[in-house]
């Protein structure tokens, strides 16, 4: 790469697509070269407050940058990345990969076919202190037994089972991946219903490790919160509680919880985009990868059928291609 700043296009300007252009905008060595959204407004209001261009559509813009930030609606992801990978250029692809797993598998073999890492997913707690602890402090426990996911959600809409495992319960599935260096080999789902709809799943995971793992998560609590806890081989390791104001009142002692996931990870996000550029400037990507993307949506596939089943599940992987190393790597 030369020594001029990276063109990254951004395409979606919702919230994550915000997010990440308002990131990179801050960012020493990128640019932004566009933003693409078909809605104009939008588009040209974030394009005007980050000083770039706004164009209708990514494809068009796609021969005018280096990298690109992938943010539209989850069922676009797939055609954008595509034609990105047929130009190589750079992916961040927001989770999920894909809105469906043959098209996770079409974009691990194009991958696979040009023989390098292009692509990045959104599986953003890598990045966060609070897991990056843990997952530091695994490095010297020996082999995980259990991992323990409790994800806080505040769903504004009652949504169906399937929508929470693909739009938010596919982070504790990477998380659970990432901490146990391991896949997930069996998942059970079981789901609470009332009178607004699906509101709290659990999913019971058996690792390729040996080990064990679950997943909590609850769509409409009372605030936002993300957590993990593991136990190893030689010990246990429980995320920090986030740090916040402890306020004492009128005989109560409290704190503030969170109304959604941006205030409590705005700098996760930023670390991520510091992260990825940093990496295409390097000639190696090195974040979760587009096997990282497909095996998670494999699982979030799995639990769905568990939960019509009522019975575990078998997780089926294709086989990894070498291009993405060994859980272990
Ligand atoms: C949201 O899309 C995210 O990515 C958040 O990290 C997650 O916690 C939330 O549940 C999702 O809806």
């Amino acid at each position: 790469m030369s020594d001029r700043a990276l063109r990254v296009g951004i395409i979606g300007v919702g919230a994550m697509g915000t997010c990440h252009a308002r990131n990179i905008a801050e960012l020493t060595g990128a640019e932004l070269a566009w933003v693409a959204d078909p809605d104009e407004d939008a588009g040209r209001t974030l394009a005007a407050d980050v000083g770039t261009e706004w164009i209708a559509d990514g494809h068009d813009g796609l021969d005018r940058c280096d990298a690109v930030v992938i943010a539209c609606p989850d069922r676009f992801h797939a055609e954008f990345t595509l034609d990105a990978l047929s130009r190589e250029l750079a992916v961040f692809c927001e989770k999920p990969l894909t809105a469906d797993l043959n098209q996770a598998v079409e974009i691990l073999e194009a991958e696979v076919a040009i023989g390098r890492r292009l692509i990045q997913v959104g599986f953003m707690r890598v990045y966060d202190q609070r897991h990056v602890q843990v997952q530091q402090a695994l490095r010297t426990l020996g082999e995980v037994n259990h991992v323990r996911c409790v994800h806080r959600n505040t769903a504004d809409k009652p949504r169906s089972v399937p929508a929470m495992l693909v739009e938010s319960i596919i982070h504790d599935i990477h998380s659970v991946r990432w901490l146990s260096r391991s896949e997930i080999s069996e998942v059970a789902t079981a789901s609470v219903h009332r009178d607004r709809g699906p509101c709290f799943v659990l999913l019971t995971c058996r690792l390729s490790n040996g080990g064990v793992a679950s997943i909590e998560f609850d769509d409409s609590a009372a605030g936002y919160e993300v957590s993990v806890e593991v136990s190893a081989e030689n010990g246990n390791v429980v995320a920090a509680e986030p740090s916040r104001a402890v306020v004492r009142v009128d005989g109560t002692v409290g704190a503030e919880l969170a109304a959604d996931w941006f205030a409590p990870f705005l700098e996760t996000y930023r670390a991520e985009m510091r992260s990825w550029l940093d990496s295409i400037l390097a000639g190696q990507l090195s974040g979760p990868s587009a096997w990282d993307g497909y095996a998670a949506q494999a699982v979030a596939e799995t639990a769905a059928a568990s939960e019509l089943s009522g019975t575990a599940e078998p997780v089926v992987l294709m086989e990894r291609p070498a291009l993405y190393g060994s859980a272990r790597s």
